[in-house]
């Protein structure tokens, strides 16, 4: 299985990109030197060869730097077999004492599906335990439950096709535009040849939002309101499809009713939901009036208390319509990971058993005979949040994490990390050397073979999937995740079942396991890939599912004609819940809403190394309306303490007319590897959707107040930038080196801070002990080693400028300017990188606007900005905006 380097592939290698759930084709073109060129794939029918930011620019994430290379025990390096000894043990003796409750899994949406069986597997199989749960439960869990309560089954009925061929796109807490960027272009594309329309439904001023016809600022929580309202003047306004309810579905007169009650017309609707009544009134007439309606929803939908019913309201309407499975007609569900769909598939999260069956006893029955398993799970394990306040209360006594960063990433981090800590046996499968999860006391670590490493498949959110393909030898001692799991099996006697060389040889059992006595039963069925041949998968082309065997597919939709998979195969409409108002608590009078930027992953394991990616927002912020801004005193640019009743974080403050009043919003990148106070899971609380047990992430009652550095700075170096004991400080990846912004009220020790400036090192420095202002510049021959600016302002000019000059030349006239004046002279054509991919400076583009270009095709003809994936263009249309606004008229 490990490729030697002489053996790696010469023509590029066709994979697929481990960010988010569109799941565009990668062509990869190993360099020999453990890097690769990266470029997007034409053939795959995600992307057509298109990558976005982060796609683009993965070859900057492959050094082995960080990387967890060797198992460790009590971090001391060891061997596999020594650290798998351990592993077998420790479950052995975990459930010989306190039984399958006792243990836990937790997974994630970025395994491949081969890794997910295994472990699924083992647990549910073999060790009699359902405590396998993922983080796909803080992601997909309230679509998955909304699917099955309406469907009866996990389908997502529309492919991305529709989303081309619709004349209505609504987006429902989504913010594609940043998070689901090539799929997004490809509907402004068919926007802009077919002139179909974009509501965008966010309390924010998105990207997404920014290209809209319409944005309806909703009020946070309230979307089963607003899709109640929608239903209800539906029915009044004769845009039922009365022959599609009566003869596909069940439970319309309850529905309605409920409806009604909750939401009667349009103006309670547009009261209740905080939105104009003519905003409201043009949504509703829009959508009534337009058959092709693909209505898209993602976390603003899925992270709720109410997130379920958020689900049943929206696929409400499209029943009710008959606008499903149909060309250019559907809920679509956007998948927020790589492999968020292959894990519900191998059934990964604790309340499914296997291959999108339940814990019924008919499938218990069918699940234990195919795999001949010895111990049953027969119930539902704990869902995450449930699955660590069980660790936290000492019941589960033995975890394994494995792909996924929880004491960063769940809710209520802080009590996370510290209910990890005293575990048993605590293993952690990681690409990563160091985390906030390693970090909070993993005894056991299992190196991971990393995205160009892996060899396996992913199912992206039009349930296609595609192969993930190695063009890297592993490094070290990294090995493939299901392999670790299939050696642990075998030391705890199950060598038989667990038996695989490849992962096609999984892969085909889990295609088997999905046909087994099936009979059109189920949704999921690949069982036409149950018998490929080792060549057949090493060769598989991106391929939809229902893929059943014997079948020829002419059509890759469900539910066009009913079929669904209820007992009486006919949909279930939903009467969804009044709206549970939260009770405001006086010393928390915000509502903090979290979620994700442009050029980042979640905790930046991987995009943190990239400096492109790395430029565009360098620290991790807070979002508030003026008047809430006015009202706390907090100003932008400054600093502000976010604090919840379960953390706190301390953030640069942007102060931002399109936020909501009331609400804040903050990203979930930033961690204690890469910030001091930064950790925005810290403050989350653990609310959860009753249905899916999903936590609400979007709407944390919190509260802000200003904080005061007397000096804020950054240091810019080319060797280390040492631990930081600043107040304040967050870290960023620069060109040729490491950068840190920090705030303290005394200057920071520079031998601490840059330890590796060397007695023949040239410096160059300005100190003005006064103001408190030191800006020293350290050269190498003549090169820029390190530098370090500290004064009682900011420094973006300097910080912009400087960030991207490691190992350059400096002129007299530049080094004059930034170390007098704290400021580039040539400032104009730097700033953060508006467009990662071609590496466009807002200076630049700002510039080019001055020049003329009048909107963002000329801005591109004349800088390349926003010409390759463009994740840039609404940045670009809003500087080309408020210029003009600027402009004497
Ligand atoms: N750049 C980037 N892309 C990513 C990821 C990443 O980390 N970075 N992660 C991937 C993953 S795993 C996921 S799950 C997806 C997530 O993709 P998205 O769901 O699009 O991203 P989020 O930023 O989490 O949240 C989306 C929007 O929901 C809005 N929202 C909050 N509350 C409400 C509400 O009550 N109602 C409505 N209608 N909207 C609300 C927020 O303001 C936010 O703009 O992105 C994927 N793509
Ligand atoms: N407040 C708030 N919290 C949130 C969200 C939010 O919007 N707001 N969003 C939630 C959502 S939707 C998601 S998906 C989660 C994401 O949260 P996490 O899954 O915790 O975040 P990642 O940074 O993606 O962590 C993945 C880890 O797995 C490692 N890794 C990557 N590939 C592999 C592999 O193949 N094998 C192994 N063994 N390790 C690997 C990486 O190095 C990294 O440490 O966050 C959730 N938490
Ligand atoms: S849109 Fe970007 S992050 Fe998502 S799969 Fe495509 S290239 Fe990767
Ligand atoms: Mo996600």
């Amino acid at each position: 299985m490990n490729m030697h380097p002489a053996e790696l592939p010469t023509a590029p290698t066709a994979t697929t990109c481990p960010y988010c759930g569109v799941g565009c084709g990668v062509l990869a073109q190993p360099d020999r030197l453990g890097g690769a060129t990266i470029a997007g794939d034409p053939e795959h029918p995600s992307n057509f060869g298109r990558l976005c930011s982060k796609g683009s620019a993965l070859g900057e994430t492959l050094s082995l730097e960080d990387r967890l290379l060797h198992p460790e025990i009590d971090g001391a390096r060891t061997t596999w077999e020594a650290a798998l000894d351990q592993v077998a043990d420790g479950f052995r003796r975990t459930l010989e004492t306190h039984g399958p409750g006792a243990i836990a899994i937790y997974l994630s949406g970025q395994l491949l599906t081969e890794d997910y069986y295994a472990a699924n597997k083992l647990f549910k199989g073999f060790l009699g335990s359902a405590n396998v749960d993922t983080n796909s439960r803080l992601c997909m869990s309230s679509s998955v439950a909304g699917h099955k309560r309406a469907f009866g089954t996990d389908t997502v009925p529309g492919v991305y096709r529709d989303l081309e061929t619709a004349d209505l796109l609504v987006f429902v807490g989504s913010n594609a535009a940043w998070c689901h960027p090539v799929l997004y272009q490809r509907m402004l594309a068919a926007r802009a040849s077919r002139g179909a329309k974009l509501v965008v439904i966010d309390p924010r001023g998105t990207a997404t939002a920014e290209e809209a016809d319409l944005h309806l600022p909703i009020r946070g929580g309230t979307d089963s309101a607003l899709f109640s309202g929608l239903l209800a003047t539906l029915a009044d306004n004769g845009h039922v499809d009365g022959g599609y309810v009566a003869a596909h579905t069940q439970g319309f007169d309850a529905a309605i009713a409920q409806a009604r009650a909750i939401a009667p017309d349009i103006a309670t609707t547009a009261e209740i939901c905080g939105l104009d009544v003519a905003d409201v009134d043009a949504f509703f007439d829009l959508f009534g009036r337009t058959k092709r309606v693909v209505t898209l929803y993602s976390q603003g939908v899925n992270q709720a208390a109410q997130g379920t019913d958020k689900v049943g309201a929206i696929i409400n309407c499209h029943l009710a319509t008959g606008r499903i499975g149909r060309e250019g007609m559907g809920p679509f569900s956007l998948t927020g990971q790589p492999n968020a769909m292959g894990g519900r598939e191998v059934g990964g999260l604790a309340n499914q058993l296997a291959a999108h069956m339940d814990f019924d006893v008919e499938s218990i029955e069918k699940v234990r005979r195919f795999w001949n398993a010895p111990r049953m799970a027969r119930a539902p394990g704990l869902k995450a949040v449930e699955m660590f306040d069980a660790i936290g209360r000492g019941e589960i006594k033995a975890l394994w994490v494995m792909g996924t960063n929880p004491a960063a990433s769940l809710p209520r981090a802080d009590a996370v990390r510290e209910a990890l800590r005293a575990l048993d046996l605590f293993v952690v499968s990681e690409n990563v050397a160091s985390n906030d999860t390693l970090g909070a006391g993993a005894r056991i670590r299992l190196p991971a073979a990393a995205w160009g490493e892996k060899d396996g498949t992913v199912t992206n959110s039009e349930r296609r999937i595609s192969r993930q393909r190695p063009f890297l030898a592993p490094p070290g001692q990294t090995r493939p995740d299901w392999w670790a799991i299939a050696q642990v099996a075998k030391r705890l006697g199950f060598g038989e079942a667990f038996d695989w060389r490849t992962p096609g040889e999984v892969f085909r059992e889990h295609a088997a396991l999905s046909a087994f006595e099936n009979n059109g039963t189920r949704d999921f069925d690949i069982g036409a890939l149950s018998e490929l041949d080792t060549r057949d998968y090493d060769r598989m082309k991106p391929i939809q599912w229902p893929a059943r065997q014997g079948s020829v597919r002419t059509e890759t939709r469900f539910f066009a004609k009913g079929g669904y998979f209820t007992p009486n195969r006919r949909a279930r409409f939903v009467a969804v819940a009044p709206l549970a108002r939260p009770a405001r608590e006086p010393a928390f009078p915000l509502s903090l809403n979290t979620g994700r930027i442009r050029d980042h992953w979640h905790t930046m394991t991987r995009t943190g190394k990239s400096q492109r990616l790395s430029s565009h927002i360098a620290e991790p912020f807070v979002e508030i309306h003026p008047d809430d801004a006015a009202k706390a005193n907090v100003v932008d640019g400054a600093f502000a303490r976010v604090t919840s009743a379960h953390g706190a974080a301390v953030l640069r403050v942007r102060v931002e007319p399109g936020q909501r009043r009331g609400a804040l919003f903050a990203p979930i990148h930033w961690t204690a590897e890469t910030s001091s106070n930064g950790r925005v899971g810290a403050l989350v609380h653990s609310v959860t959707d009753p249905f899916s047990g999903q936590p609400d992430a979007k709407a944390t009652p919190a509260a802000i107040a200003p904080v005061a550095f007397a000096l804020q700075g950054f240091a810019l170096a080319r060797g280390r930038i040492g631990a930081s004991s600043c107040a304040w400080w967050a870290k960023a990846t620069v060109p040729g080196g490491a950068g840190l912004l920090f705030a303290d009220d005394a200057p920071p020790d520079l031998a601490e801070l840059l330890p590796d400036i060397a007695a023949g090192d040239e410096i160059v420095d300005y100190i003005d002990a006064g103001r408190g202002v030191l800006r020293i510049a350290a050269f190498r021959d003549g090169a820029l080693e390190a530098c370090l600016f500290v004064g009682p302002g900011r420094h973006e000019s300097a910080w912009t400028f400087l960030r991207a000059k490691l190992g350059e030349r400096l002129t007299d006239g530049q080094l004059r300017s930034l170390l007098l004046a704290g400021r580039a002279t040539d400032g104009a054509a730097s700033g953060p990188l508006v467009c990662a991919c071609h590496g466009v400076p807002k200076g630049v583009i700002a510039g080019a606007i001055e020049g003329g270009a009048c909107d963002a095709a000329a801005v591109g003809a004349a800088t390349k900005a926003g010409t390759n994936c463009g994740s840039c263009l609404p940045e670009i249309r809003r500087m080309i905006a408020s210029a003009r606004a600027l402009a004497p008229a």
